[in-house]
């Protein structure tokens, strides 16, 4: 009986211990697998540091969401920093990423030079840096493990290219003279995006067999922003009213305010003068199937879910591809109605 005591306690102790251990282990492989998807090796949760150059844009406003909403689901610790479109904001943040020790620092420069000096900083720290959305130009491409982004000399060839179909398809006659009048509104001077933009716009001009046909009246920052876009846009329009065939604006919301000028000065958008910019945001698919803009050629901004399994990756000790371009298309005006429930962004 005594005997028969001892064993029941003994089976009773080792029930509970074997359940303990059920319990310790479920609770263990839960929060592992938890830390894991926001953890690098070492299995303590990522930390990021994050420089966005400001909120210039709609497209800019998205890119700063899906970044966020990445961190969030992959469970990565974001630190963001706003660089209210200063280029010295950027490198007082990546100091203070750098100085707190953060796992991985990411950026969007907002031009493409002046970057060596701060990313050689992150290197000796042995933080890894990731480029996001334009690119930097450095005497050392060893300064960053990837960058994930845009191909903005392609959009610029797509820009050309439509516009070059598009005139000859409608058999637009020049407003004045034999040549198609274009003005640009550029983006941030310095950016890659606006010279990658304007370099594979004039690109594929050369290469056309009519690009004689075109001739770029005037070119002028508009900064990114619609209220630039507009400004610019009536400066044009008070010296070349009655010249100007094509806008083409490196973004969409410049090409909104543009809108606006164009219609102040009593002329019609879409109509009177042709209109391309680049981005691909819903105010822009707004106001095509309003018939006041003719094409915007994509440019993907949800680039947060990309730069978080990079990130994750990279500080796995995983290799992974230096550069990484998302996939964009082109949306001319007559599927703006039908597109416009899709859009993302
Ligand atoms: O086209 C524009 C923005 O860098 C690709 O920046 C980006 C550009 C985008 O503010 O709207």
């Amino acid at each position: 009986m005594k005997n028969l005591k001892k064993l029941l306690a003994l089976l009773v102790t080792g029930l509970m211990l074997i359940a303990a251990a059920g319990c310790g282990d479920s609770a263990g492989s839960g929060s592992a697998s938890k830390a894991a998807s926001g953890s690098g090796s070492g299995g303590k949760q990522i930390t990021m540091g994050f420089s966005q150059i400001g909120a210039e844009s709609e497209w800019r406003t998205a890119n700063t969401e899906s970044i966020k909403q990445a961190a969030k689901d992959a469970g990565i610790n974001l630190q963001f920093s706003d660089a209210q479109q200063k280029q010295e904001n950027q490198i007082k943040a990546i100091r203070s990423f750098i100085a707190q020790g953060v796992d991985v620092i990411a950026f969007v420069p907002i031009v493409e030079t002046g970057w060596d000096t701060v990313l050689k900083e992150a290197k000796d720290a042995k933080i890894p840096v990731i480029v996001v959305d334009r690119d930097v130009k450095l005497n050392d491409d060893s300064l960053y493990v990837a960058k994930i982004g845009t191909d903005s000399v392609a959009e610029g060839k797509k820009v050309f290219n439509w516009i070059d179909e598009y005139m000859a398809k409608q058999n637009k006659q020049p407003r004045s003279g034999n040549q198609y009048n274009v003005v640009i509104l550029e983006g941030t001077v310095g950016s890659s995006v606006a010279i990658g933009r304007e370099a594979g716009f004039k690109d594929a001009m050369a290469a056309a067999q009519d690009g004689s046909k075109y001739n770029i009246l005037a070119s002028q920052t508009g900064e990114f922003t619609r209220q630039k876009g507009q400004e610019v846009m009536e400066s044009f329009l008070k010296s070349d009213r009655d010249k100007i065939d094509i806008l083409f604006a490196q973004n969409d919301d410049m090409a909104l305010g543009a809108i606006q000028a164009i219609e102040a000065a009593g002329l019609k958008p879409g109509k009177d003068i042709t209109i391309i910019s680049i981005d691909g945001v819903k105010g822009m698919f707004q106001a095509m199937i309003e018939g006041k803009s003719n094409c915007t050629v994509e440019c993907n901004p949800l680039q947060g879910p990309l730069l978080m399994e990079t990130a994750k990756k990279v500080l796995n000790g995983e290799s992974v591809d230096k550069l990484v371009y998302v996939d964009e298309g082109i949306f001319p005006a007559d599927v703006a109605e039908k597109t416009l429930p899709e859009r993302k962004y």
